[in-house]
């Protein structure tokens, strides 16, 4: 029977440089700096491991326009290990390493096939079977235009493989590029579509399978939780993936009810418990920690508001190869208010409420920045959901600053 089997990543952008992360203890930004490479050479090493025919890579090698030249030797240095046990990649660039970026050119080894930038096709050989491969990379930073439409099937190949890097037309508002959408896909009769471009993994299809498979590696702290690649086999009779993951260090948050805890050890405690749980031995874990619903004295309270309590956590992790950092510490004090009560009681309160509920003022509120020439370009659009969490966030700090001064 025909069987082929490939990874598929995408979105390594080796070299990040981990902006506004220098404040963190030296040996935990230098863990973070080399995450990228790390990961990457993880992915390489399945791919040996696992023996597969090929390697796809879905755009984003590199991080910026200009390639570092450290980034473009410790991608050379993958790829002739690959080239070693006979294990072809297929590579498109994406938005963040497009042709035209002005870099020093070290040019790639031979296993290695990038696409040009209008759609093509590549075939991968060996004695039993021909795979096509479809993709194109992109020749400029913004490519708005449906590529999608420039796909053509060309017959002759046991098995066909679409790899591109696009926006799924939609799903959010990240960078509207190459867009496509799923009956687009679909269309193709192809057998497998690999994607790039969106960091967070999502499977958008099981047949024919149709997926982004994030990024390698989580960059900052909105981009949780386990990160990787995809392990695919293509078969006559049907098809099988898997996901694996690659990551050396993982941005993770979690949420600790307080309500029990009557002491500031108390506490301690808890939180020592929550970063045991999420402890990953030979990984480090950067973790944003909620502690909610505290009840305790002002005395007993005062050790968190200072800033004791991180610091306490920090200094046990800061030495530590599997380290637990936290990057943030939030803690909300429980204080219950009667909304229906307070509103009818005031018309200041029934006017907060009511704002709070409308979500179009914020659009006002943060027209400045998303209008900013420069923040515009590094910052996402907000969703509803994002309104929401805000505007819920707004009312209750004001409401705890409220209740605070209305008892001191
Ligand atoms: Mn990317």
């Amino acid at each position: 029977m025909k069987r082929v089997t490939f990874i598929h990543a995408a979105d390594l952008h080796l070299d990040s440089p981990m902006v506004g992360l220098k404040h963190l203890p030296q040996n935990i930004f230098k863990k973070l700096r080399e995450s990228t490479f790390e990961s990457f050479s993880k992915l390489i090493n399945i791919a040996m491991m696992k023996k597969v025919d090929f390697l796809i890579l879905a755009g984003d090698l590199f991080d910026a326009e200009d390639r570092s030249i450290r980034a473009q030797t410790r991608f050379h240095k993958e790829m002739e290990k690959l080239a070693e046990e006979r294990i072809p990649v297929f590579a498109v660039h994406g938005n963040h390493d497009h042709i035209e970026g002005e870099w020093a050119h070290l040019p790639m080894p031979g296993n290695v096939h990038i696409f040009s930038h209008q759609p093509e096709m590549l075939k991968f050989k060996n004695d039993h079977l021909t795979v096509h491969l479809y993709g194109f990379s992109y020749p400029e930073r913004h490519v708005h235009s449906r590529m999608i439409d420039d796909y053509q099937k060309v017959n002759g190949g046991d098995f066909h493989i679409g790899i591109l890097h696009g926006h799924f037309e939609g799903s959010s508002n990240h960078g509207n590029y190459a867009p496509f959408r799923l009956v687009d896909l679909k269309e193709k009769a192809f057998d497998y579509w690999a994607l790039g471009h969106i960091h967070k993994r999502a499977v958008l299809s099981e047949s024919p399978p149709i997926i982004y498979s994030g990024n390698i590696q989580g960059r900052n702290k909105k981009e949780t939780g386990r990160k990787g690649c995809y392990l695919v086999e293509l078969t006559e009779s049907g098809h099988s993936y898997e996901f694996i993951e690659t990551e050396s260090v993982i941005w993770d948050e979690m949420f600790i009810d307080a309500s029990a805890a009557q002491t500031f050890h108390e506490i301690l405690i808890e939180c020592r418990r929550a970063i045991e749980e999420v402890r990953q031995e030979q990984k480090g874990v950067l973790l944003k920690l909620i502690v909610e619903n505290i009840t305790l004295t002002e005395t007993e309270k005062k050790g968190i508001e200072n800033g004791e309590l991180l610091e306490i956590l920090q200094d046990e992790e800061k030495d530590k190869e599997s380290f637990v950092w936290i990057f943030e510490l939030d803690f909300k004090v429980k204080v219950e208010w009667n909304r229906t009560k307070l509103g009818n009681e005031s018309e200041f309160f029934n006017e907060l409420f009511k704002q709070s509920e409308q979500l179009e003022y914020l659009d006002g509120s943060l027209s400045t920045l998303y209008s900013h020439p420069t923040a515009r370009r590094y910052i996402d659009g907000l969703s509803e959901d994002d309104k929401k969490i805000l505007a819920e966030d707004a009312e209750n700090l004001l409401m705890h600053l409220l209740i605070k001064s209305e008892v001191e």
